[in-house]
C-alpha cells in the first residue's frame, strides 16, 4: 500500500491558517511543505494593501493564542491594527518559528489527485512539480480570490485600475486624480475616506447601501493591555465561548430588542454605538433572528446616518433598507462623514447598473463618469472560489467541482466524502467567516493536527467523511441558517455576489456549539468519519 512520498503533508497557502498548520505538523514530528502563490507569507494581509486596510476584530483578539511567549511579547499599538502592522506580525511569526524554510513561494497549486492504490495525493503546481504526500490541507482562505465584475469594456480603460484585494506593493498616489470607486463593502468603506482626503474627486458607485458602525479606533491603553496579558489564556477562552469567538468580555445582551422599553433600547443602542465596532450586532439576542427586532436596530442606524450626512437626500441613499447584519457589518472611520466633502459624490447603480467601462470612465444610465483611476472594491468569490480554482480529484475520478456544482457539501466544514485525507481550514459548513477567523483557524488546525497525530500513532492510512454524516451535516447547517435572517439578502455568504454561483448559505452560525460538536466527534473516535 505504502508508496514513496515526498512529504507527509502538503499545505496550500501561507496565511494565518497555513503557517499554524505547518508549525503544528512539525510538532507531530512529521514533514510538511507549504505552497504559496505570493512571494511571502501573510495571505489576506499580503494581498489587501489598500489605504485604510485594517482588522475589525480587536488586535488583542485578532492574533494567535497558541504560543504564550509570542502573545506576551508582541505589542499591538492600536485597538484595530493596520494591514502593515498585521503583516509585520505574521512575518515575525514566520521568522520566530523558522517557517519559511518549508514554504515554496510564487508557486500556485493547480491540481491535486488521489491515488487509491497507494492512498496518496499528488499535488501539482504551476511550476510543473508533482508532490506526493499522505495529507493535503487547504489553507487557501475564504476571501482570497478577487471578484472582478466582467463589465463590458473593462480592459479599454486607459487610466489605472486597482482591485482592493490585489493592491500594488508600492504607494499609490491619488493626489490630483479623479477616482471612481465601485462597491460599498468593508474594503470600500475603509478606503474611501483616505482616498477622498487625497484625490481631486471620488465618485462612489453604490449598488447596495451598507451598515457601518464607527470603529472609534485609538491607541491601546497599556494598562488595559497589561490586564489582558496577565490572564491572556483565559481571556481568549472566554472569547471563544461567544457566538463569534470574540468580544467574550463584552457579551451579547441576553434579551430581545422587543422585550425592553423604548428608552432602554435606545440607551443600549447608543452605548453600543459609542463603544463602536462589531459588538453593535450583539446589542440584543435576537437581531439576527427576529425581523421586527432587526428593524429596531436598523432604524437606530438610519437615524445615525441622518445625523452625520448633511444632505438629507444623500443620507437617504446611504441608508440601507436591508436586514442589518445579513451582509457582514462594516466598521468604519469617518465613512459617512466623508460624503459631506465637496469632492465626494454617490451614484446609485442599483436600478441602473454600470453599463460599461470606456477608455475615460464608467457609464451609468447613459452618462459617463470620467475617471483617471478605477478602484474595484467588488469583493471576493468567497469561501469556495479559491478551492474551486484547483482541480481536485478524489476517489473514482470524482472531481470536487462536480461534487460542489450545486453548492459546497462538507462534514463539519473540515472534510468531504470521496476525498480522503483532504482537509479544509475554515471550510464551508463551519463558522469561519462569522467569527474571529483566527479563533476558527486555530480550532481547525488543532483538530486536524490531532487527527493526523492519532492516525499516525495507530498506523491508519486514510480518513474520509462518511456520506450520511456529511448529508446530515449539510442539512443541519441549512436548518440553523434557516432559523436566522441570513437568507434574506444577496450576500457573499450566499454566493450571491458572483454571477452563476449557486445560492447556498455557506458558513454555520454559532462558534461555541460547533466547537463542542467537533470535540465530541473526536472523543467518540471520529464519529462520522471512516478511518482505514
Ligand atoms: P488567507 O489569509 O486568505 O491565505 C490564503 C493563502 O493561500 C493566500 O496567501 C493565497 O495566496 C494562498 N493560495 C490560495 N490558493 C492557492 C493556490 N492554489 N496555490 C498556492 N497558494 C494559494 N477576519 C477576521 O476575523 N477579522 C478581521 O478583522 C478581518 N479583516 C479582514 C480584512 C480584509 C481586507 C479581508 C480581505 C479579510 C479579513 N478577514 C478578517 C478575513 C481574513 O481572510 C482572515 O481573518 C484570515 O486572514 C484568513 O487567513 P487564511 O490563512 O485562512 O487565508
Ligand atoms: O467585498 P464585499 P469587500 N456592480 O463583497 C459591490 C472582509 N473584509 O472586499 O452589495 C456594482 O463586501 C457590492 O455590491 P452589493 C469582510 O469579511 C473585512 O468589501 O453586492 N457593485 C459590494 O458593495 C468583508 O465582508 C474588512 O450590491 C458591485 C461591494 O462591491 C469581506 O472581506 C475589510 C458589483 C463588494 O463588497 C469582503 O469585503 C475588508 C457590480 N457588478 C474586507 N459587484 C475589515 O474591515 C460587486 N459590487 C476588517
Amino acid at each position: 500500500m505504502n508508496a514513496e512520498i515526498d512529504t507527509d503533508v502538503v499545505i496550500v497557502g501561507a496565511g494565518f491558517a497555513g503557517l499554524y498548520m505547518l508549525h503544528s505538523v512539525r510538532g507531530l514530528g512529521l514533514n510538511a511543505r507549504v505552497i504559496e502563490a505570493a512571494d511571502d507569507v501573510g495571505g489576506t494581509w499580503y494581498w489587501n494593501r489598500y489605504p485604510g486596510a485594517r482588522c475589525d476584530v480587536p488586535s488583542m483578539e485578532y492574533s494567535y493564542g497558541w504560543d504564550d511567549d509570542l502573545q506576551q511579547e508582541w505589542e499591538w499599538t492600536e485597538r484595530y491594527a493596520t494591514q502593515p502592522e498585521i503583516l509585520s506580525y505574521v512575518e515575525h511569526v514566520a521568522e520566530r518559528f523558522d517557517l519559511r524554510r518549508d514554504i515554496t513561494f510564487e508557486t500556485r497549486v493547480v491540481a491535486s489527485d488521489f491515488d487509491e492504490t497507494t492512498d496518496t495525493w499528488t499535488v501539482s503546481t504551476d511550476a510543473g512539480e508533482g508532490i506526493r504526500c499522505r495529507f493535503v490541507v487547504l489553507a487557501t482562505g475564504c476571501l482570497s480570490s478577487a471578484n472582478m465584475p466582467d463589465f463590458e469594456g473593462r480592459d479599454d480603460f486607459a487610466g489605472r485600475s486597482f482591485h482592493t484585494g490585489q493592491w500594488p506593493h508600492e504607494m499609490v498616489d491619488f493626489s490630483g486624480r479623479r477616482v471612481v470607486v465601485i462597491g460599498t463593502g468593508s474594503s470600500a468603506i475603509q478606503s474611501i475616506p483616505l482616498i477622498a482626503a487625497e484625490a481631486d474627486s471620488v465618485t462612489v458607485m453604490q449598488r447596495t447601501a451598507n451598515y457601518a458602525i464607527p470603529a472609534h479606533n485609538k491607541p491601546l491603553d497599556p494598562e488595559e493591555v497589561a490586564e489582558i496579558k496577565a490572564d491572556y489564556r483565559n481571556w481568549r477562552e472566554k472569547a471563544r465561548d461567544s457566538t463569534a469567538a470574540f468580544g467574550g468580555h463584552r457579551p451579547r445582551m441576553d434579551v430581545s430588542a422587543k422585550a425592553v422599553p423604548a428608552d432602554e433600547r435606545q440607551a443600549t443602542f447608543e452605548e453600543r454605538w459609542a463603544y463602536g465596532g462589531l459588538g453593535f450586532g450583539g446589542a440584543f439576542n435576537d437581531l439576527m433572528l427576529d425581523q421586527e427586532s432587526n428593524v429596531l436596530a436598523a432604524d437606530f442606524f438610519r437615524s445615525k446616518v441622518a445625523e452625520i450626512v448633511e444632505d438629507s437626500d444623500l443620507a437617504q441613499k446611504l441608508s440601507p433598507q436591508t436586514i442589518l447584519g445579513c451582509k457582514r457589518i462594516c466598521v468604519d472611520t469617518d465613512y459617512f462623514a466623508t460624503y459631506n466633502r465637496t469632492n465626494v459624490s454617490l451614484v446609485d447603480v442599483s436600478a441602473t447598473p454600470i453599463e460599461r467601462i470606456t477608455a475615460t470612465g464608467v457609464v451609468v444610465a447613459g452618462a459617463e463618469y470620467e475617471a483617471d483611476d478605477i478602484v474595484y472594491a467588488t469583493g471576493f468569490d468567497a469561501m469556495t472560489g479559491t478551492i474551486q480554482r484547483i482541480d481536485i480529484t478524489g476517489r473514482n475520478g470524482l472531481s470536487l467541482k462536480d461534487k460542489w456544482s450545486a453548492g459546497p457539501l462538507t462534514y463539519l466544514g473540515l472534510g468531504v466524502e470521496g476525498f480522503p485525507n483532504l482537509f479544509l481550514i475554515t471550510g464551508p459548513g463551519s463558522p469561519s467567516v462569522l467569527t474571529n477567523m483566527i479563533a476558527s483557524i486555530e480550532q481547525h488546525v488543532e483538530w486536524i493536527r490531532d487527527v493526523i497525530g492519532s492516525m499516525t500513532e495507530k498506523g491508519q492510512s486514510t480518513i474520509e467523511a462518511d456520506g450520511d454524516a456529511e448529508a446530515r451535516w449539510v442539512e443541519h447547517v441549512n436548518a440553523v441558517a434557516g432559523l436566522t435572517l441570513f437568507n434574506n439578502c444577496s450576500s457573499w455568504y450566499l454566493g450571491a455576489n458572483v454571477p452563476g454561483k449557486p445560492r447556498v448559505f455557506m458558513p454555520l452560525p454559532g462558534f461555541p456549539d460547533y466547537k463542542v460538536k467537533c470535540d465530541e466527534v473526536a472523543a467518540a473516535g471520529y464519529e462520522g468519519w471512516v478511518l482505514a
